[in-house]
């Protein structure tokens, strides 16, 4: 019985050297040391050994078992061993390498231009307004002083939904909500960015579909003065404190006087160049003083209050501020185009 045991535990450890996998390593300690195992079979056969054999045996069974399980947990863990290095050499990461990169996005040129205007504006103590895209006739014109038939209504090629609704031409109809709510009874200062939609078009400085950010200071002895303050702090904080403005007369039908404002070339500084067209200016936006019917229109008597407004393109102050040659680019979502105008 020695020898046998002898031999099983050769047998055994050579069962342990061969195999290559913890499972196949499982399946020799079952064979093995399991309770149908050949030791297990050797100690059975005790009860026919003298008395003497039978401590050296069950000692020499325990010592062989005991042999086997020992190798197989140095195997087992010789195997584990192997496993991690070659899992962590698989795994090893070339910290040189290059990470994947993140794609970052970031605002879109239209919404930090607004953004950077809307700062401004809350900054000189107006509050930011929105209303609805889909307008009345009512408050996209008649309250604007563009009674039904008016030719200045034209200027403004609109996509009529039905007799009376459309999609609103400009963002001053939420400035009349506004008056108009308000009935007079207290002061209002509001800036309203907004899309705006007119049947243009699309060309490189047109679009069906463009932004507007316009605003309004309605309230007692309110003069041209405040208008020009305010609008040469506006150019000078987008376009740099050293730029002038400069404001020429023009017309609009909810404003007078109505005015044009300049602000003079950045290429040329104002000696004439092709950016400003030889003129020195750029064209940036249109005011006026509001006119009394629509202060009336809105509960507003214009004998105790005035007030002044202004409208302008966001787009066209992005081009200016960033050399954009189509308006286009804006809305069509060219990555190449976008990404250049964000700081990751
Ligand atoms: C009320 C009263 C007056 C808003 C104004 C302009 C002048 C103007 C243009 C700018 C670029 C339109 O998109 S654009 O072509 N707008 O020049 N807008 S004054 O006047 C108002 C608005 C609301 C109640």
């Amino acid at each position: 019985m020695k020898e046998q045991l002898q031999a099983l535990e050769q047998e055994a450890l050579s069962k342990v050297e061969e195999a290559s996998t913890i499972k196949e390593l499982q399946v020799v300690r079952v064979a093995y040391l399991g309770k149908k195992g050949p030791i297990t079979e050797v100690l059975r056969g005790m009860g026919k050994l003298s008395p003497e054999e039978r401590p050296i045996i069950g000692e020499l069974a325990n010592t062989v078992r005991a042999n086997i399980a020992n190798a197989m947990e140095e195997k087992k863990d010789a195997m584990e061993r192997a496993e991690l290095e070659k899992q962590l050499a698989e795994e090893q990461i070339d910290v040189t390498l290059p990470g994947r990169p993140v794609a970052v996005g970031g605002p879109h040129l239209l919404t930090s231009i607004v953004e950077e205007i809307e700062d401004l504006f809350i900054g000189l103590g107006f509050e930011v307004r929105e209303g609805p895209e889909v307008e009345t006739d009512y408050y996209n014109f008649e309250a604007l002083n563009l009674p039904k038939g008016h030719p200045a209504r034209d200027m403004q090629d609109s996509f009529y939904i039905t007799e009376d609704l459309l999609m609103r031409t400009h963002t001053s109809p939420v400035q009349a909500r506004t008056m108009n709510a308000i009935q007079g009874a207290r002061p209002v200062k509001m800036i309203c960015p907004g899309k705006v939609y007119r049947r243009d078009t699309d060309d490189a400085t047109h679009s069906h579909q463009f932004t507007q950010i316009e605003g309004l200071y309605v309230d007692k002895n309110v003069r041209m003065s405040d208008l020009k303050g305010v609008l040469d702090r506006f150019a000078k904080h987008m376009f740099g404190e050293d730029r002038e403005i400069r404001l020429r007369p023009s017309f609009f039908p909810f404003t007078e006087p109505s005015v044009e404002m300049d602000i003079s070339c950045k290429v040329c500084n104002g000696e004439g160049c092709s950016v400003c067209k030889k003129t020195g200016w750029i064209e940036i936006l249109g005011a006026g003083m509001v006119h009394p019917r629509v202060l009336e229109m809105a509960g507003y008597d214009p004998n105790e209050y005035s007030g002044f407004a202004f409208g302008m393109g966001p787009e066209r102050i992005a081009m200016l501020k960033y050399g954009v040659d189509d308006i286009r680019h804006f809305y069509t979502n060219d990555v190449r185009f976008l990404k250049q105008y964000h700081q990751a």
